[in-house]
């Protein structure tokens, strides 16, 4: 079980901002920006590069949930969206999850 299984399930507590039959969102425990909120599916996808065509409704999902929290958070100066996939990204915990980013200037190129 991976950590946002659990966060998913309530055997490990996180602050909880949205969440429906497919996805849920809240805080990172390790903010890169004032805001810094996750968006993950409830059901395990490993990262993008595992993702189907059939989980295209999904994918969509997520990214429409990241535009409303972001304008429920207030992000409307800008904001990013990020899908780190493998391990030259940094990805860190196995299961598909979106970065929403804001309230502060992010740098471009990223690290
Ligand atoms: P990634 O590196 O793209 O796989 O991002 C994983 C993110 O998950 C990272 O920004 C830190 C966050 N994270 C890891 N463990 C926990 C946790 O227990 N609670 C919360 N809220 N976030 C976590």
């Amino acid at each position: 079980m991976t950590i946002f299984e659990k966060i998913i399930a309530r055997q490990t507590p996180a602050k909880i901002i949205w969440e429906d039959d497919d996805a849920i969102a809240f805080h990172d425990v390790n903010p890169q920006a004032p805001v810094h909120v996750l968006i993950v599916p409830k059901r395990v996808v490993p990262r993008l590069t595992e993702a189907t065509d059939s989980d295209s409704a999904l994918l969509g999902k997520l990214l429409l949930v990241a535009r409303d929290i972001a304008k429920k958070l207030d992000l409307s100066s800008g904001y990013r969206v990020v899908i780190n996939s493998g391990p030259d990204a940094g990805e860190s915990v196995p299961h598909l999850h979106v970065h929403l980013l804001g309230k502060r200037a992010l740098a471009w190129p990223p690290g």
